[in-house]
């Protein structure tokens, strides 16, 4: 028997792909992009489209775990009796020292929104610690919310509209890649393309200019263009009608010369010169401002910088225009039966630190789902003590993690492809729903499923009962009832969100108190310089051979460094050599790439610790000017010979 189920891809990436999956005989054998759904366009990325090999690898828990007292080890035993012990042990820590004593921590491992069912669990349990700021955005959610309050997109396919495009550190190639026909499409109808990043990457080859900018260097980029822009007259005349602080964020680009931000930014007039003509003249404009890029001690300031470029332009509210960081990807649903309570948090990018000096009371137990932090966080060691020294761990995932393996027990969970929930995206904004496309093996459950085991046994049944089903209804039912959006519609196809603008801020409203745009006009940090001892910033960047943490394939040998020649500390290329950070080091493969900066240090995002290919282990942990986000990029580092 041979059948084709669709579901919709749930990883933490901006393109929630609608997948095509064909099964014969219970097993998938295939799967595909979905050619019916608008941006999926028929094709899946090199992590997906590999994702069989994870699906159906020796490696997947099909038991859960609990590590025994007389040998230490991790042995699978019954879900009653790991559930058993779970709800006896959390119980019991929350009668002696308060439900503040247990942190549960969830990051992107699935962006389904049912999700929120297992939030809620946890603060009908408690209220318990839970976790504050992003690692992933925090820095550039704040920056949009600070200038416009709200966090959106014009509708995806509005780029068509625009005669300039700005990548402005961001890298299609590996992180969006359904974003790659329609920015080709752009250009065939005449819309330039300009590629600002510190990084030369595939996304070059789709670019009429490259700016290779300095690392976090792009505040004083945007600052320089801002001068220029009023210099040359090519500010909006209407912008101080829907501008706050239009003469303050003016006195602040021209608060140092010209030639100080150039230098600072280490581009050439010529440059930003272009940039401005891009905003000013070959209107409209979008700058596609990438995640990646606000991960620095200045990352809050560069999106704000940015948003304000867009702002004085004119380029916000018209067609072919805007500032795009986010799509509102949970605006459709309502989960506000989690009430965001909390007794306690732990900052996100301080895990491990937060986690080992928290007092009053200590934390004695983490619950951690769909994320990885060891390897994902950073001072992954720090992280490593800080789970040891606890008293219970919990960690739900169907691999035995770096995370997992600290764990005392691991509760097997579902993959992608046997998902049932809901999901938005934040890179468009199609409405989805992903449903089973095989049951689970026998021995696995839905993150849902363990949830409303777990309730059972603590008396909170009542509050996180119901099928998946009920949860989509329930979660669509205000927003989307009205407009006729059910879930048997979803299971028809994705549906493009009714609430969202096709031109966002088209009346040119702003969510801000003031109900305009809040420009930048305070200073920013500078950027973080290497110096003699440590010339090289840490670059851990995405990858197309994984997701965060997950890969396609097992990682092999050492860990890859790409460098530029002169950096390679006269190793050559192919040599193994040892990299140093004030933390830690590890050993690495160098390769030269002769068409990068001097002062950058590249290796892949989400290497595993056991494996010795983890960058998180070199970088010291440090907060984003705003938003508690994560400065991973600005590490300092050095390469030696072994
Ligand atoms: N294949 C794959 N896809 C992914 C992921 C993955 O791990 N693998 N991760 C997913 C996740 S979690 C997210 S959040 C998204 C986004 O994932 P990210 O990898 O954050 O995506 P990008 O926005 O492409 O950001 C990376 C780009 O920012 C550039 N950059 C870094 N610092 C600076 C700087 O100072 N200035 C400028 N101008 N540029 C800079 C980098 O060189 C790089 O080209 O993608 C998702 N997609
Ligand atoms: N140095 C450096 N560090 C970074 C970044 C960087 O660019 N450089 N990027 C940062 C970014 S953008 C992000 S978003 C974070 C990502 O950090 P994490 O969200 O921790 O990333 P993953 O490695 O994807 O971990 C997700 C885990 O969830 C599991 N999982 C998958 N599906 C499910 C499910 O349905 N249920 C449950 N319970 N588990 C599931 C996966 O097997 C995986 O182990 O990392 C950040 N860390
Ligand atoms: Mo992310």
């Amino acid at each position: 028997m041979k059948s084709q189920v669709k579901t919709t891809c749930n990883r933490d990436c901006p393109d929630a792909c609608s997948i095509v999956a064909t099964v014969e005989d219970g097993r998938i054998t295939r799967i595909a992009g979905d050619p019916d759904h608008p941006i999926t366009q028929g094709f899946l990325c090199y992590r997906t489209s590999h994702f069989l090999e994870t699906q159906y690898s020796r490696e997947r828990l099909t038991a859960p775990l609990l590590r025994s007292k007389q040998s230490g080890k991790l042995l699978p035993v019954s879900w009653d009796e790991a559930l058993d012990f779970v709800a006896s042990e959390l119980v019991r820590i929350r009668t002696e020292s308060g439900p503040s004593s247990i942190f549960y921590y969830r990051s992107g491992g699935t962006l389904g929104m049912m999700g929120a069912v297992v939030d809620l669990f946890f603060e009908r349990f408690g209220p318990v610690t839970v976790k504050r700021g992003d690692i992933c955005s925090g820095a550039g959610d704040e920056a949009q919310m600070v200038d416009f309050g709200v966090e959106d997109s014009s509708d995806f396919f509005d780029l068509y509209n625009a005669r300039s495009i700005l990548l402005w550190g961001k890298n299609p190639c590996v992180s969006s890649p359904h974003l790659l026909p329609v920015i080709k499409e752009c250009r065939r109808r005449g819309a330039q393309v300009l590629l600002i990043d510190p990084v030369r990457h595939k996304a070059h080859s789709l670019a009429d200019h490259f700016i290779q900018v300095r690392p976090g260097g792009d505040f004083a980029l945007a600052m320089a263009v801002a001068q220029l822009l009023f210099s040359r007259g090519q500010i909006d005349p209407d912008a101080s009608s829907y501008c706050d602080h239009l003469s303050a964020f003016r006195e602040q680009a021209f608060s140092r010369p010209l030639s100080d931000w150039l230098h600072e930014a280490d581009v050439d007039q010529a440059a930003a010169e272009r940039v401005s003509d891009a905003l000013g003249q070959d209107k409209p404009a979008t700058i596609l401002v990438g995640w990646g890029m606000a991960r620095r001690r200045n990352g809050s300031a560069i999106v704000r910088a940015l948003d304000a470029l867009a702002a004085v332009t004119g380029n916000l509210g018209v067609p072919g225009g805007g500032s795009s960081f986010y799509f509102k990807r949970r605006g459709a649903f309502d989960s506000s039966f989690v009430k965001g309570l909390a007794p306690r948090t732990v900052c996100e990018p301080l895990f491990g630190r937060e986690l080992l000096e928290a007092n009053d009371p200590p934390i004695r137990a983490v619950w951690v789902t769909a994320g990885n932090p060891v390897a994902m966080l950073p001072e992954s060691h720090t992280t490593v003590a800080a789970l040891r020294s606890r008293e219970l761990v919990i960690v739900c995932d169907h691999l035995l993690t770096d995370t997992a393996e600290l764990a005392h027990v691991v509760l097997p969970t579902t993959t992608l492809l046997e998902s049932d929930d809901l999901l938005g995206s934040y890179g468009h904004h199609y409405l989805a729903v992903s449903r089973p496309v095989v049951p689970p093996p026998d021995g696995v459950r839905s993150d849902l499923e363990i949830i409303q085991a777990l309730a059972v046994r603590v008396g909170l049944a009542d509050v996180v009962a119901g099928s998946a089903r009920q949860w989509k209804q329930r979660m669509m039912a205000d927003k989307l009832g009205p407009h006729g959006i059910t879930v048997d519609t979803l299971e028809q196809g994705p549906v493009r969100n009714p609430l969202a603008s096709k031109v966002l801020f088209a009346d040119r409203k702003f969510a801000t108190p003031t109900g305009r745009v809040n420009l930048i006009h305070s200073p920013a940090p500078s950027p973080a310089l290497p110096d003699a001892d440590f010339p090289l910033l840490l670059m851990a960047l995405s990858t197309e051979r994984s997701q965060s943490s997950q890969w396609a394939r097992p990682q092999a040998g050492l860990a890859v460094l790409t460098v530029h020649p002169d950096a390679a500390a006269g190793i050559p290329d192919g040599g193994i050599g040892e990299l140093h950070s004030a933390i830690a080091a590890m050993r690495v493969v160098v390769r030269h790439d002769p068409a990068q900066r001097r002062d950058v240090a590249l290796i892949p995002k989400g290497g595993h610790l056991r494996s010795g290919h983890c960058g998180n282990a070199l970088v010291a942990a440090a907060l984003t000017d705003l938003g508690e986000g994560g400065a991973l990029y600005d590490q300092p580092v050095r390469l030696r010979p072994l």
